[in-house]
């Protein structure tokens, strides 16, 4: 298998499972090399937490560009998950302007759920996201997302979370490919959607079949996860799930 360079931009939440630790993880289970740009340092994620830190790594940023625009660095793909503020949807934008042409951009617009933004968003940083948005070639909102980002151009959307008859998973335009719904809340399940599609892609070149193994691997995540939920509250325990994607042909 050829390795791929893959760009993986999103926060880092030192405990709760989810972005930049996991992306690194999975994107390595999936057998390539991934450059991990921080864009915002907390203590945990967002969700359910509170009291929780917060530092914008927007002007650090730019000189880890800078430094990469020097080397003369080329990605494979670009994976730019959770952000944090406009500035760093402004950073976003500039990495896909300078490192995305001849690589696949995937965007995860993380930024609400269960029709309510993320703490500290507003309709700002929404109408910021979707130009973002409009700079990828794919991007991978759940439910909540997908409704704030109606009309949003170029962009091939894989909208998560798509919920029928006790079912939930992906649609693609016309076609969904569903599995059993578990009861509750799963934080960093989309994350692990983003990082496992992006991954996947990259290794096998085929798109239905990558959606799908992403999908399972965030399944088997959540079923790993669900006997222990008063455990694992804040993430999945994808962990040992990794397998899957290391194996996956
Ligand atoms: O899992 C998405 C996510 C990523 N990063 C941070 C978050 C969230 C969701 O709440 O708060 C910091």
């Amino acid at each position: 298998m050829i390795q791929k360079r893959i760009l993986t931009m999103q926060d880092l939440s030192c405990f709760g499972k989810c972005s930049i630790s996991m992306s690194v993880a999975v994107l390595s289970a999936c057998g390539h090399e991934a450059v991990a740009l921080p864009t915002a340092l907390l203590s945990t994620h967002t969700s359910e937490f509170s009291g929780y830190t917060f530092l914008d790594l927007a002007y650090e940023d730019d000189k880890i560009i800078e430094h990469f625009k020097k080397l003369n660095l080329k990605f494979d793909a670009i994976l730019i998950g959770y952000l944090g503020s406009i500035p760093l949807i402004e950073r976003a934008k500039k990495i896909v302007e300078i490192f995305g042409k001849g690589a696949v951009v995937v965007v995860d617009p993380a930024m609400a759920e269960n029709d309510v933004l993320y703490s500290g968003f507003d309709m700002s940083y929404v109408n910021a996201m979707r130009t973002l948005c409009e700079m990828a070639d794919f991007i991978t909102p759940n439910t909540s997302e997908y409704k704030l980002l109606v009309g949003v151009k170029n962009a091939r959307v894989l909208q998560t979370g798509v919920e029928k008859d006790g079912m939930i998973g992906i649609r693609l335009d016309q076609k969904e490919w569903l599995r059993p719904a578990f009861d509750g809340q799963f934080y960093g399940a989309g994350d692990a959607f983003s990082s496992a599609f992006t991954g996947l892609y990259m290794k096998t070149g085929e798109l239905e079949k990558s959606i799908e193994g992403a999908l399972d691997f965030v399944w088997g995540n959540i079923n790993a996860t669900q006997d222990e939920k008063e455990k694992y509250w804040y993430g999945t325990k994808f962990e040992q799930n990794l397998e899957f994607l290391v194996k996956f042909k």
